[in-house]
């Protein structure tokens, strides 16, 4: 039998995420420095992160050189429009670097003790005016909550030009998952309609007006959207790169229902090696059965069933 290193970490969830992180905390109070303690407690607490000077100016403005060209003016939807540009790490090795930079991976796997898998970068020219959501609505994984964004200022951020607003501590609401809605209670999109302006009454709303150079990590279930842009003519170039952790199973939540065990999995290509990231269940190898409209059921390719050995 192997022995659990942390045992007070009995729920498999980031360290920082779990409902016991005070107790985990005091466990590893030898081995961890002043910084890293005030690191641990403000993600738990608020859900996110700023680290400063992850970037110097120059490589911000190679990446704003590289993107440049990559926006298409001719339309404001879709993964390259006017303002936002999808997976420019193709093109730009400086976009790529950024998504694997040392301190954000080194920051990400002390978070959550996986090994951090940057899967898509986005690159903004102006504010998103995005209403405020939880990236678990648009990509999820099993286990849940091993997932978050980095999002890098590539100039200073003016309020009028439409910053990235979060709600603090919205992170530990239970996660909206679709499939989950009591379709007597409403539709799906009617439940969430409610919810999000649930959140925008019950958590606070603070906006980002980073120095360039400043990152925001934040976490799967931390809700956050683009503000409102006051003044047109401010650009608000930034780059967000999303991640999920190595030995899970990447799916999208809109076309999914976990109770069913039916997914539409997300094919997880890592930014810069262009790997493709198996699907495992904590490590363990999975086998997938296709079974129309995109989605999957999974198996294990060998070993135990997934039946629990809990004494009743
Ligand atoms: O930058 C923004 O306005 C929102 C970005 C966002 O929601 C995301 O990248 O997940
Ligand atoms: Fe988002």
């Amino acid at each position: 039998m192997t022995t659990v290193a942390n045992a007070p970490h009995v729920f498999t969830c980031p360290w920082v995420e779990s409902p016991f992180f005070r107790s985990i905390l005091r466990s590893r109070e030898g081995s961890l420095d002043v910084l890293q303690r005030q690191l641990a407690e403000h993600y738990h607490e608020h859900g996110y992160v700023i680290l400063d000077d992850v970037l110097d100016a120059a490589s911000c403005e190679r990446i704003v050189a590289d993107v440049g060209p990559l926006f298409d003016p001719a339309t404001t939807e879709g993964p390259r429009s006017r303002y936002r540009v999808q997976d420019a790490w193709r093109e730009s090795a400086a976009v790529a670097r950024l998504a694997a930079d040392e301190r954000i991976l080194s920051t990400l796997r002390f978070l959550y003790e996986r090994g951090p898998v940057p899967f898509q970068t986005l690159n903004f020219l102006t504010g998103t005016q995005q209403m405020a959501h939880a990236d678990t609505l648009h990509f999820n994984c099993v286990p849940s909550k091993y997932l978050c964004g980095v999002w890098v200022a590539l100039e200073d951020i003016h309020p009028d030009s439409g910053p990235l607003f979060y709600h603090p501590g919205s992170q530990r609401l239970p996660e909206f998952d679709p499939s989950d809605c009591d379709p007597r209670v409403g539709s799906a999109a009617e439940v969430y309609d409610q919810l999000v302006r649930l959140v925008g009454e019950s958590f606070p709303r603070v906006e980002f007006t980073p120095h360039r150079g400043q990152a925001l990590i934040w976490a799967a279930n931390l809700w956050h959207g683009g503000a409102p842009i006051r003044d047109a003519k401010r650009t608000r170039r930034a780059q967000v790169t999303h991640y999920y952790f190595e030995d899970g199973i990447y799916y999208f939540p809109q076309n999914s229902n976990r109770a069913l065990g039916q997914f539409e999995l997300k094919d997880v290509v890592e930014v810069g090696t262009g790997r493709h990231v198996p699907h495992t269940l904590n490590g363990r190898a999975l086998r997938a059965t296709s079974i129309g409209n995109r989605r999957s059921t999974l198996s294990l390719v060998e070993g135990r069933s997934t039946s629990s050995d809990i004494p009743d």
